[in-house]
């Protein structure tokens, strides 16, 4: 394949990629070969594990790279709308699998490693994942770059190569302790650095006010120290169609000014002090999944990552004598949440100060530019800049800031007059508890739409988050609901079952999730069923092994795989899940229920914990506390067990989610503003037990009441109740809560030790602002449903099969297409 002569050379052979010989096994092992012997400089029969991983993702990459240089010529050429997606996580997982997936290498290359006498599976191992971010939100981002390059639609996604991922999780004594992720120490394949599109980014200083040439007074920032930003390029594929978009993550670096001014004044180490200062912008991802804690660096990392994007967009990607009054037809910026929000004063700031247009056009050219997804309910995790900060790091931008904030409240003043209680609400700055900057009132009052993840979250957006906002502009707010891209999460994680799928169907599926739909009369095809319980059975018995090798876990067969994999959070209400362990246990210690008559249940956990949320980390600690006992104790053997390997992450979760049979999206009701994970389990045929919070209700609405477990208070429910919530009532009025508690409270499973157990306990009793307590009976009548439907097998099967037929609508293909039409209209 030949791309037009775009490059500056005159040699006729260079005018476009030197194609990748077919991909033969003898081919493939040559290139493999090569890579070893002239990229790695070593000899297979001298070569490390790490060094025939390196090989192999280079031997991959070639198969990619002629598509990807021709797809960015084409992409230039064409001159459409890009969708700019900022998001300061992707949460890729590993690279090489789903690359072999994407250019339909797998069989190619597990032949040519054969020959090589090498075993593929262990360089697959070999891969540490790019945890870039922290759970839901990052994931999401990564689907969504995968489904727009499947769609063909020009995206470029922005964000952060942090040099420290997600953190690794280990245990020491059942508690969390949190390891550096050094995600690039081995090397890393998959990125190309491009020094020569470095920008520079600027921090601190003052504005002051200048006569410009035509003696306008125009507003001017003097910074006073920068860094510079270095772009990664990665490769994201769409699925066998010769298309490869770019996701361009940005690395901090000193600056020579800045270090030579220094260096001159003779202090060597201040020097390099101060280069490690700069560089410390993209060294670790904060670890907080929900409440961002407000710290500078924070702010630092956001505003480098927008800063870069948007000059390396309309400085480098448009063409240079673009007339940027037409940006809104070429560009559309996707702010994921309010940390990349700060680039909406920084394109004012762009187009007044530097490109000289005047605040009223730049104002609408933003304006137009911009739209933002919000993805909490939550008060607490609704960042907030303080201004001081602000003004600190970003004095102009603060200006900025305020007069667009002027501006806006005039309008509020206009459209609402004499209502300065409103005026004061709606204001983009806060005065209590400290003067600070509402992002999300900023990105609301720039964004041309505002969407929510799921119906219900769109729904109480408008209503408890937002009202003001949404009566001023009713038309500004929109639902899309989250998807998963069925090509990571059902043909790679789970290749039994796609290819059941596709022996039945054809394999039209994995493009168009909807004709998933077709499998529904097999619900009722018994072979079809066996066919199913087969594929089940086998990703159980994988998992088993993976938990076997991978922490030494032994996960019983011929059980219920009982899943609850998530970030560690009240809201989400492990504590419940927990409480229904203790319970079952119980039944069975005191006498009142036979071992026997137990369904056998395998309840596996897998969640992170802020590093700084202390409650969250007693919480991991007693779900070991209370596996360590259950596994030990013979009396329930057999029969209940519980396993919570630590470090879940992507990887974990494509070999966890196949397998499991009952699904657990237990949050309070108006919490979870959507979860992906529920769809995930419903797409890979786990029934789920759930409350009516998030997107389990669009799950349960498509899959139908008889193959889902409902519980649980609805969101009206638990604000009438939350007033005067008393938790302990539940405690004293409910015997089968009271024993349990009590259980648990007792030391039983921490040696004895009561106060170990305390903080959760009481939190529980006293506080439980997640009211598990109120939802606990219902919880239990539900697992009890459960167990009475796992007690018929062909019944669970049919109603499995149907929760995958029907769950096509949750591919993130979906998801881009409803942003397409209603937000980017590109
Ligand atoms: C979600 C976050 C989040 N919502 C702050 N908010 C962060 C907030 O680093 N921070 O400070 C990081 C992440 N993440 C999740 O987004 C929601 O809880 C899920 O319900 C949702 O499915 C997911 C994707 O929309």
């Amino acid at each position: 394949r030949r791309i037009g002569p775009t490059f500056r050379t005159s040699h006729p052979l260079a005018s476009g990629p030197v194609v990748q010989p077919a991909p033969t096994v003898d081919g493939f092992v040559e290139t493999f070969l090569g890579e070893l012997n002239y990229g790695q400089g070593v000899l297979l029969s001298q070569s490390t594990v790490n060094d025939q991983y390196l090989a192999l993702a280079r031997t991959v990459r070639r198969y990619l790279m002629a598509d990807w240089l021709e797809t960015g010529a084409r992409r230039r050429q064409a001159q459409q709308k890009t969708v700019a997606y900022l998001s300061a996580e992707y949460l890729l997982g590993r690279q090489l699998g789903n690359n072999l997936l994407a250019t339909n290498l797998q069989d190619v290359a597990d032949a040519a490693m054969s020959r090589c006498g090498i075993d593929i599976a262990s360089l697959r191992a070999q891969e540490v994942e790019p945890g870039l971010g922290n759970g839901g939100l990052g994931r999401l981002a990564a689907c969504f770059v995968d489904s727009l390059a499947t769609m063909d639609v020009p995206c470029i996604g922005y964000g952060i190569r942090y040099e420290y991922g997600i953190f690794r999780q280990t245990f020491e004594g059942d508690r969390q302790v949190e390891v550096p992720d050094s995600w690039l120490s081995l090397g890393s394949p998959w990125e190309f650095p491009h020094p020569e599109r470095q920008v520079l980014v600027h921090f601190g200083g003052r504005t002051e006010e200048v006569t410009d040439e035509n003696g306008r007074v125009v507003c001017r920032w003097v910074p006073d120290w920068n860094v510079v930003g270095m772009p990664y390029h990665y490769m994201v594929p769409g699925h066998r169609n010769g298309v490869v978009n770019t996701l361009r993550l940005w690395s901090a670096k000193a600056t020579q000014a800045f270090d030579l001014q220094i260096f001159n004044s003779g202090d060597y180490a201040e020097a390099v002090r101060a280069q490690t200062f700069a560089e410390n912008i993209s060294k670790v991802l904060y670890p907080e999944d929900s409440t961002p804690q407000g710290k500078e660096l924070r702010l630092q990392q956001q505003y480098f990552f927008v800063a870069c994007s948007l000059h390396d967009f309309i400085d480098n990607t448009l063409p240079h004598d673009f007339d940027l009054r037409r940006l809104p037809e070429r560009l559309v910026v996707q702010l994921n949440d309010t940390h990349p929000v700060i680039a909406i004063p920084e394109l004012m700031r762009i187009l007044v100060d530097r490109k000289g247009f005047d605040w009223d056009e730049a104002w609408d050219i933003t304006k137009r530019c911009f739209a933002y997804t919000c993805h909490t309910l939550l008060p607490e995790a609704l960042e907030v800049w303080s201004v001081e900060l602000l003004g600190r790091l970003l004095p102009r931008h603060l200006e900025i800031i305020y007069r667009i904030n002027e501006e806006f409240l005039e309008e509020v003043r206009e459209a609402f007059p004499g209502d300065e209680m409103l005026v004061r609400r709606m204001s983009v700055i806060a005065e209590h508890p400290e003067r600070s900057v509402r992002m999300a009132y900023l990105a609301t009052v720039a964004g041309s739409k505002v969407n929510g993840v799921a119906e219900l979250h769109s729904q109480l957006l408008r209503d408890k988050v937002l009202p003001d906002f949404s009566r001023m502009w009713p038309d500004k707010f929109t639902n899309v609901t989250n998807g998963i891209t069925p090509r990571r999460f059902v043909l790679l994680a789970n290749r039994r079952l796609s290819d059941l799928v596709t022996d039945t169907i054809g394999d039209g599926w994995v493009t168009d999730l909807d004709r998933l739909r077709e499998l529904e009369p097999y619900a009722d095809d018994a072979s079809f069923r066996a066919a199913f319980r087969e594929v089940k059975q086998g990703n159980k018995e994988r998992l088993a092994a993976l938990l076997r090798v991978r922490d030494g876990l032994e996960i019983p067969q011929d059980s219920m795989l009982d899943v609850m994999v998530k970030r560690l959070h009240e809201y989400k209400r492990q504590t419940l899940k927990l409480l229904h362990i203790v319970s079952l246990y119980d039944d069975v210690v005191s006498g009142r229920v036979a071992a026997e008559d137990l369904t056998p249940r395998t309840v596996v956990f897998g969640a992170k914990a802020a590093p700084g949320y202390h409650l969250a980390k007693e919480i991991i600690f007693l779900v070991n506390a209370v596996a360590d006992t259950v596994n030990a104790d013979p009396r329930v053997a057999g029969r209940l067990s519980v396993a919570f390997p630590a470090n879940y992450n992507v990887t974990l979760a494509e070999k966890l989610i196949p397998a499991a049979d009952l699904s657990e999206q237990i949050s309070l009701a108006g919490k979870e503003a959507s979860g992906t994970g529920n769809m995930k389990f419903a797409l890979n045929g786990a029934l789920t037990i759930g409350t009516d919070d998030g997107a389990n209700v669009e799950i349960r609405r498509l899959v139908g009441d008889d193959h889902f477990f409902l519980f649980g208070m609805t969101e009206p429910e638990v604000e009438r109740l939350r007033p005067g919530y008393t938790p302990s009532m539940y405690y004293e009025e409910d015997a089968r809560l009271r024993s349990t508690i009590d259980l648990l409270a007792s030391g039983h499973f921490t040696g004895g030790d009561r106060q170990a157990v305390a903080p959760v306990i009481d939190n529980l009793l006293h506080q439980d602002a997640f009211m598990a307590l109120a939802d606990f009976r219902s919880y239990l009548d539900a697992q009890e449903r459960v167990e009475a439907a796992y007690a018929d097998p062909d019944a669970w099967s049919r109603s499995a099969i149907l929760n995958v037929a029907r769950s096509g609508f949750f591919s993130s293909d979906r998801s881009m297409r409803d942003y397409l039409d209603r937000i980017w209209h590109a």
